[in-house]
């Protein structure tokens, strides 16, 4: 075993050599990045990603290291990620009743392996609270394309996941959960957590009938004690960040909600293209947000499809102050 302070050093001198070989990379990868800009746009779309777990066997309630292994097309290790939404790579995880969620990043860590990373392999580490199958979603970005894939992982345990529950509120109570500092929230949040009462509460605005393939809109007020909610902040880099998975649990989207500025929503509604357009960074080509404002509230918007019908739970995670807050929602998509 290392002493504390041995890991601590070997830490340092692992971040001073990785910081150094970062350097020298990225002044070479600007220098040539205008002639190899259709290269890299090909090599992204052959990201292989491959998934290690520590201990092999994941089990209920124990510290699971998971290590991505990126490759290109020629098995190389695949080093050019960008840093977006404030982290390198974003790793979502869903539970396949669509009850808990994970959200973590490789800089959410103190083990954080840079040297590892330049060889391809990020590690983020995740305790599942509940036996069963779990979805998780990868995202990335080169200086060209976003990448993302989905990856599932079986968890062993006694405490085997509940049913499916089709809540189809519109409203609700959310707790907040404490930040860990620096916009990290390491831990899993489960639907059924503290089931006490809680000063937040939240409210879903969106239409009737949702059909499949169509532009939608979800508007989420939020309120205190039952003030609205003005100083809500952003987390890592946007109003609020989006899970969405269906129960047949064929795919997972990371998205991002915008916060509507004096009638933007309406003018959205009527030009279907306005919200692409606004979404569109110019400098880097990804589906960005724009800016988003210092404080803001109390309504932030989802725009999405769903591609297929059923049921959707929409898992939204987003920051108070110093609360991490989950709302939760689910809806019923129609052909
Ligand atoms: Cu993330």
């Amino acid at each position: 075993m290392q002493s504390r302070n041995s890991t601590f050093f070997n830490f340092r001198f692992a971040i001073t050599i990785a910081v150094t070989f970062l350097c020298v990379i990225n002044f070479g990868f600007s220098e040539e990045h205008d002639k190899h800009a259709t290269h890299q746009a090909a090599k992204t779309a052959k990201l292989n990603v491959k998934l290690h777990t520590e201990p092999k066997t994941i089990k209920v309630g124990e510290s699971t290291s998971l290590m991505f292994h990126l490759t290109d097309e020629k098995g190389e290790p695949f080093t050019d990620l960008m840093i977006h939404h404030d982290r390198t790579l974003h790793v979502l995880i869903v539970s396949e009743n669509l009850q808990i969620l994970g959200h973590v990043h490789p800089e959410d860590f103190e083990s954080r392996d840079m040297l590892a990373e330049l060889e391809g392999v990020y590690t983020v580490h995740f305790t599942f609270p509940m036996a069963g199958r779990y979805i998780l979603a990868l995202d990335v970005m080169t200086a060209d394309a976003e990448f993302s894939k989905h990856l599932y992982v079986d968890v062993e345990g006694e405490n085997k996941m509940q049913e499916i529950t089709h809540d189809l509120r519109t409203e609700k109570d959310i707790f907040g959960y404490k930040e860990e500092g620096g916009d990290r929230f390491t831990k899993a949040v489960s639907i059924r957590d503290k089931m006490d009462t809680s000063p937040y509460h939240v409210k879903i605005e969106v239409s009737e009938q949702i059909k499949v393939g169509e532009m939608v809109h979800i508007k989420y007020h939020f309120s205190l004690d039952g003030k609205p909610i003005n100083d809500l902040v952003p987390f890592l880099d946007a109003p609020m960040h989006f899970a969405i998975v269906n129960t047949h649990l064929d795919g997972i989207l990371h998205t991002h909600g915008t916060v509507p500025m004096n009638g933007d929503t309406d003018k959205m509604k009527n030009d279907p293209h306005a919200a692409h357009k606004m979404k569109k960074s110019v400098k880097t080509g990804h589906q960005h947000q724009g800016p988003t404002p210092e404080k803001f509230g109390p309504t932030v918007m989802l725009m999405t499809t769903f591609k297929k019908p059923g049921h959707y739970q929409i898992f939204g995670q987003l920051k108070h102050k110093d609360q991490i807050l989950f709302p939760t929602f689910m809806v019923k998509v129609e052909k």
